[in-house]
This record gives C-alpha cells, sequence and structure tokens, in this order.
C-alpha cells in the first residue's frame, strides 16, 4: 500500500471528501479473522462465547475454523458510483463486491467488482467517436483499424449476459499466503455485455492457418510511468477467441461501459479468468504463438502445471497458463451474520457458475458440510452466464449455524469445502462461501 500524499490519480476524486481520501491513503488493514485460519482449542471456546451462543453441529466443526460469522466485516464505501465495494487498493485501484450485494440477476455497474494493473486513461482523454481498434499481428494477413461506429456498422450485434471472476478470488485464504491483492469472494460479477463478436472482427481482417492465441492491447499505462510499458496485455488461444460468446464490447447492462470496467471498449472472454478480457481496448494482435505480452509469462495467472505442496518453490518451467476457471458458488441472500427464528424455515438464494462448463446442482449445508441438500438450480440465461439457485433449510434447535453451498459443474467436479490447491500465486480458490446464521 503506497501512502505518499502526492500521489495523483485516484486521491484527485476524494479531494472533496478528506475524511474518505484518508481511509483510503492508510489502506485496509488485512483483518486476520478473515483469513480461514486456524485457532487453538482454547480460541475455539473463546469463540463460542464471543458469538454468545453454543454450536449444535460444533463435532463437524472443522478443528480452528473461524465462523464465518466473525470473518465478516463491514467495510468503508469509497469509489464514486461504486459505492458498496470493498476497497482493496487505491493505486491502481481494486475493489470487490460482498457477496450479498451479488444479489442481483444481471450485476449493476455500481456493483461489478474493479480490478486495474495500471493506471486507466482519464475519462477526458477518451472520445468514444474516435477511440480505434487496431487489429494486426503476426498472423493477421490484412490489418485493419476501426472506429467503434465501423464495428457497429459491419458486423452483427449480440447481448449476453457474462461472467467475469478474477483469477485471483479467493486469494486472501491461502497459507502460505501469496502476494497480490488479497481478494475474498467479490471479484466476481456477471453482466449483460453487447458488442460484436471477437471472431467476426479478427475473420473479417484474415486468420492465418498458423494462428495459435490472441494478444490485447488496452489504453492504460503502467504503474512505473514508463513510456510504452504496458500494465497487462493478455490474450486467449484461437479455439477460445472463436467462440459465439468472446464479445468486443462496447455497452454494459445497456448503457456505456463505466470507466473503471473499460469505457468505451473492451473484450469479454467469460469462464476464463477476468484478466484475458482485455479493457480500455485499443489493438488485438493475432499471434502465431503464445501470447507473450505483459502478465502472460513467468508466473503471471498460472498455476503449477501438476499439484505442489504448500509453500513450494515452483520452478517457472512447470507452471501452466489458467484457462478455463474452476466451478464455484455464492449464498447471495441472506447476508452472512444475520439472526433468525427458530420457528420459520430459511430461503436462501445464491448464484454458481463453473468457467466454459455448466453448473449441473448446488448443494447446502447446514452442519459444517456433514449432510447436503440440494437446491433448486436455474438454467443460465446464456453460455457463461451465472446461474441462480435457491433452497429452503430449516433448523431443529438454536444456535450458531453455518450455511454453506457446494456447486458441482457438468463434469461432476465439485467445489472443495476446504482452500483447494496452494499454488504460488494464489489463484483458483473456489472453496465453498460460508455464510453465519444465527437460530434464535
Ligand atoms: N487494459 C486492461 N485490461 C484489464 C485489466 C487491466 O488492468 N488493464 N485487468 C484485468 C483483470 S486482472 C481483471 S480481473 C479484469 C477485471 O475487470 P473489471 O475491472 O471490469 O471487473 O480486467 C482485466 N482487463
Ligand atoms: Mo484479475
Amino acid at each position: 500500500m503506497k501512502q505518499g500524499r502526492s500521489e495523483r490519480g485516484i486521491h484527485e476524486l476524494y479531494a472533496e471528501d478528506p475524511k474518505r481520501a484518508d481511509w483510503l491513503l492508510w489502506g485496509r488493514k488485512a483483518d486476520p479473522l478473515t483469513r480461514r485460519g486456524f485457532l487453538t482449542r482454547s480460541g475455539l471456546l473463546a469463540m463460542t462465547s464471543m458469538l454468545g451462543a453454543h454450536i449444535p453441529f460444533a463435532k463437524n466443526m472443522p478443528s480452528g475454523l473461524i465462523p464465518a460469522a466473525l470473518a465478516a466485516s463491514d467495510e468503508m464505501f469509497v469509489i464514486p458510483g461504486k459505492e458498496a465495494l470493498t476497497v482493496l487498493n487505491d493505486r491502481p485501484i481494486n475493489a470487490e463486491t460482498p457477496p450479498h450485494l451479488l444479489d442481483d440477476d444481471v450485476t449493476p455497474a455500481h456493483r461489478l467488482f474493479v480490478r486495474n494493473n495500471g493506471i486507466p486513461p482519464e475519462r477526458r482523454t477518451i472520445d468514444f467517436t474516435t477511440w480505434t481498434l487496431e487489429i494486426a499481428g503476426e498472423s493477421c494477413p490484412h490489418p485493419q483499424t476501426f472506429t467503434i461506429a465501423d464495428l457497429k456498422k459491419n458486423f452483427r450485434h449480440y447481448t449476453y449476459q457474462l461472467q467475469l471472476e478474477c483469477g485471483g478470488n479467493g486469494r486472501s485464504e491461502f497459507n502460505p499466503p501469496a502476494k497480490g491483492n488479497q481478494w475474498s469472494l467479490g471479484a466476481i460479477g456477471c453482466a449483460t455485455w453487447t458488442g460484436v463478436r471477437l471472431r467476426d472482427v479478427l475473420e473479417s481482417c484474415g486468420i492465418k492457418e498458423d494462428a495459435v492465441y490472441t494478444g490485447y492491447y488496452g489504453g492504460d499505462t503502467h504503474l512505473s510511468g514508463i513510456a510504452g510499458k504496458v500494465a497487462i496485455s493478455r490474450g486467449v488461444p484461437m479455439s477460445k477467441a472463436l467462440e459465439n460468446e468472446s464479445l468486443i464490447a462496447w455497452a454494459m447492462n445497456g448503457k456505456d461501459i463505466p470507466l473503471l470496467n473499460g469505457y468505451p471498449l473492451r473484450v469479454v472472454t467469460s469462464g476464463w479468468p477476468a484478466s484475458t478480457s482485455g479493457k480500455w481496448l485499443k489493438k488485438i494482435v493475432i499471434r502465431n504463438r503464445v501470447h507473450d505480452g505483459m502478465k502472460m509469462t513467468g508466473y503471471a495467472y498460472r498455476v503449477p502445471c501438476n499439484p505442489v505442496a504448500p509453500g513450494t518453490n515452483v520452478p517457472s518451467e512447470d507452471m501452466c497458463i489458467i484457462e478455463s476457471m474452476p466451478v464455484k458458488s455464492l449464498a447471495t441472500f441472506p447476508k452472512s451474520g444475520i439472526t433468525h427464528s427458530l420457528a420459520r424455515p430459511l430461503t436462501l438464494r445464491g448464484k454458481a457458475w463453473a468457467g466454459d462448463l455448466e453448473v449441473k446442482d448446488v448443494f447446502v449445508s447446514t452442519d459444517f458440510g456433514g449432510t447436503w441438500q440440494k437446491a433448486t438450480l436455474h438454467p443460465p440465461v446464456n453460455r457463461l452466464a451465472w446461474q441462480k439457485w435457491e433452497a429452503t433449510v430449516t433448523f431443529q434447535q438454536d444456535g450458531y449455524y453455518e450455511v454453506w453451498a457446494r456447486a458441482v459443474d457438468r463434469n461432476g467436479r465439485s467445489q472443495p469445502t476446504v482452500v483447494p490447491g496452494w499454488n504460488p500465486k494464489g489463484y483458483l480458490n473456489n472453496a465453498s462461501h460460508r455464510i453465519a446464521v444465527q437460530v434464535i
């Protein structure tokens, strides 16, 4: 966390509210209780007294599990237009959405997370009418440059609801900890995107037979401010780029894309780490090799090709690029920490998604995973949209409960209830979401 008050950027946005600015500059201190860490035996006793209740399924509770009731925390409001998001960093700006605020079927602009690797272009420097997108690269025989009006005129328009999840979502739970944004659960959203198919645009420029990968370039700049140094330039294999749902989008939820989410133009390659969905899109290259842009090489967005023990020093040649994201779900209602009456059943709601795949089932548990009950799962509105689920649970006695949600994809792969495969950069944590419910 940088602290220099002289730094320009988002701080200017808060000039009119010094209290918020102060808080931002000071940063969000990691709360040890937000980690899925371990407590001692006496900690467990202390915990019961902190919760002010006994725990009916204590015998099932993994030793040292920190109750979701204590892990939840409310944060200050900070980004104008995205006030309810939890800000992790201000330079670059990174902010996530608390799970209970992801309850909308379609994520509204003010609730879509923000993950910036560099400094976004300033709004006043962007002109929607003169913004251009260049298609080039060694495997593109006829490079061309399009205005947004050209894209709109020359190609068919498509609108899809598409989920975007940062590859590092859930990173805060890995142990040993991984450097990077300490995302908890909210670097995910599913808005509606309108644009043209990436395939149609690439095909109009030609795709040579030796084409293997795309690479995007955006209008943001590297944090260092070094001229010509890009913040991030990633891409996908041609097979992913040519899918129906891979878009070059100019609208989100029927409006201009919010500046922090890529205005005026972005790639959306849903189901893969959202880092493949380039914002402030200026250029796409068709490559005859795996794209080697910024954050495509080394350890960035890669995990060990074979599982490793926590803390292992993995040689970079043993790291593989993340492709489709793993199955995952959230309980978006109720908010973790509610009090519920023993006399009434509790109806839960949530979302589930599974990278390139569809979600087959969602299960919920109120006894720390001892038993599971099937939720009602709705089909996606289109491929790569998240799926809604609901379930009604009842409680036999009062006390502290956790509701756990677990999704299973079409291939039968389930979310784990503990943090899965440790990896050096802390990607792909798809552990079950847990919410705390106090039954009285
Ligand atoms: N040009 C550009 N594109 C980018 C990024 C960026 O920093 N610059 N961040 C990427 C990452 S890591 C993620 S997770 C998503 C986040 O999209 P969002 O901020 O719209 O939620 O954008 C991706 N596209
Ligand atoms: Mo990301």
